[in-house]
């Protein structure tokens, strides 16, 4: 598929996503957020892709919902059907992918962008990245579904002091209050994001995948239906080649060689 407002580049098994406005700081217009969807779901479905960059072209990652469109907006104009049209799609297709996501967050992560970096699995944030929950300033809610993945990573107090104060959280901050897995210097950060991602694209992936669709669903569950779906996946883990070559290359003393099935 050809995209217009992203770029999708796809090597040594690593499928990365750019966002491309850089004129607006990669602010999400309708038909980004749409092409974002359909490149995820796409690399999702991609045999070749073992695991996915989302990252941002220029200064910024991105500075949310495109406020220009906004002010176009007529009356009748509904922000709940554009949620549910458009970023809820988004983020639950970001969450659906069996693949680890590493959010490269280069610069600013704004409002919806805040969002969408949170929605990813892992982040790494470039020295000079900002997070901030910029709904408040516009007076709105967060939404992206910042309200269920910012108080779970950070606690309640935190998230709920940025929320409403729209105060920028800076990387270093982020990574004490653990919002993010690693801080990388600016110069460099395109190739550390890159080996990162190419480690994670040579491991076994499958389990990976599986790793994040149980995390995800013990959220919503108590002890005895965590542990049973645990042995639910591991079955289909326990199934796949990587588990025979993991356990054969424990055995003969080598590096084991992941095939991601
Ligand atoms: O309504 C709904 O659809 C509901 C959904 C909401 C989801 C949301 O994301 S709500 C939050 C929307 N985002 C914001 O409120 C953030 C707006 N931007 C900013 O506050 C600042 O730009 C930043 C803090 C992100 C960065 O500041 P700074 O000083 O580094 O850059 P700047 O000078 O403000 O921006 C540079 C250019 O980008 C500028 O354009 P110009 O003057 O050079 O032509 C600016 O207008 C443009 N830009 C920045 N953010 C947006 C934008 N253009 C459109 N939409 C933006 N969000």
């Amino acid at each position: 598929m050809t995209y217009e407002t992203i770029l999708v580049n796809i090597t040594e098994g690593v499928t990365t996503i750019t966002l491309n406005r850089p004129g607006s700081l990669n602010a999400f217009n309708n038909q980004m957020i749409a092409e974002t969807t359909a490149a995820f779901k796409e690399a999702g479905q991609e045999k070749g892709t073992r695991c996915i960059v989302i990252t941002g072209n220029g200064r910024a990652f991105s500075s949310g919902q495109d406020l220009k469109d906004v002010s176009l907006r007529g009356e009748n104009f509904s922000i709940g059907e554009h949620l549910r049209h458009g970023y809820n799609r988004l983020i639950t297709q970001m969450i659906s992918v069996e693949k680890p996501i590493i959010a490269a967050v280069n610069g600013v992560a704004a409002g919806a962008g805040f969002g969408v970096a949170l929605a990813a699995d892992l982040r790494i944030a470039s020295e000079k990245a900002t997070f901030i929950q910029a709904f408040s300033r516009i007076g709105l809610v967060p939404d992206s579904a910042t309200t269920w993945t910012l108080p779970r990573l950070i606690g309640y107090t935190r998230a709920y002091e940025i929320s409403i104060t729209g105060d920028p959280v800076t990387a270093e901050q982020a990574l004490k209050w653990g919002m993010v897995n690693r801080v990388a210097p600016a110069e460099q950060f395109m190739e550390i994001v890159l080996a990162w991602a190419r480690r994670l694209a040579e491991g076994p992936t499958l389990a990976y995948g599986l790793t994040k669709r149980a995390m995800y669903r013990a959220e919503g569950m108590g002890l005895d239906d965590a542990l049973a779906y645990e042995a639910r996946v591991q079955e289909i883990a326990a199934r796949s080649d990587d588990f025979r070559e993991g356990v054969a290359a424990f055995l003969e003393k080598r590096a084991a060689h992941f095939k991601g099935r």
